[in-house]
């Protein structure tokens, strides 16, 4: 299996508007397939196409903790969102080894394709819930850099490429951290 690059912010190209699936056929399972490689790879918990510069609609999740309980959502549409929020520190493999507390909706319902190109809808709270809707704002092009203060995202963005710069970016040593910030 295919280990894909990941791309890190600041680069324009995850700044793309991912376009939607047409087919659920073999060349879009293959590019699942290589994905929740990645993700396992990378030690992530979730990943958009948008992040391996595939600009579609697809991503795959898997929060559990044994790595034995794959989400594949391909063309997600968010039909209800709840109005409390819920604090987590978020991570993203296109921004390595920084880590800062984001505010979003608690609960999600959205409708989506799975791996089967079946129409399906998930119910979610907690991670992944927060986890559905930070991959949905990467097929929009958005970061969750983008949730926090300019003065935060612009340190961030000059970190990543001075230590890219460096060539210390991967071998930095990172502690993702999951664990709810409230
Ligand atoms: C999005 O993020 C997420 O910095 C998924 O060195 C994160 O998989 C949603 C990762 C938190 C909700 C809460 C980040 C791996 C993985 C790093 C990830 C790193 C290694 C991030
Ligand atoms: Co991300």
């Amino acid at each position: 299996m295919n280990k894909l690059k990941v791309l890190h912010f600041p680069d324009s190209r995850l700044r793309i508007v991912a376009k939607k699936v047409e087919n659920v056929d073999q060349n879009i399972k293959d590019i699942i397939d290589q994905m929740f490689f990645t993700m396992y790879e990378e030690k992530g918990i979730g990943l958009a196409a948008t992040q391996v510069n595939i600009h579609k609609r697809i991503i795959v999740i898997d929060v559990s903790e044994k790595k034995d309980e794959r989400i594949c959502l391909i063309n997600p549409a968010i039909l209800s969102l709840s109005n409390d929020a819920d604090i987590y520190e978020e991570g993203c493999l296109s921004v390595p080894g920084f880590y800062e507390n984001v505010s979003r909706p608690k609960d999600i319902k959205v409708s989506t394709l799975n791996y089967n190109g079946e129409l399906i809808e998930i119910e979610a709270s907690g991670l992944l819930s927060t986890c559905i809707q930070h991959e949905i704002d990467h097929l929009n092009g958005k970061l969750f850099v983008d949730h926090i203060s300019s003065l935060k995202r612009n340190r961030i963005a000059k970190k990543i490429v001075k230590l890219k710069k460096e060539g210390t970016l991967t071998s930095r040593k990172n502690t993702p951290n999951y664990k709810s910030a409230t």
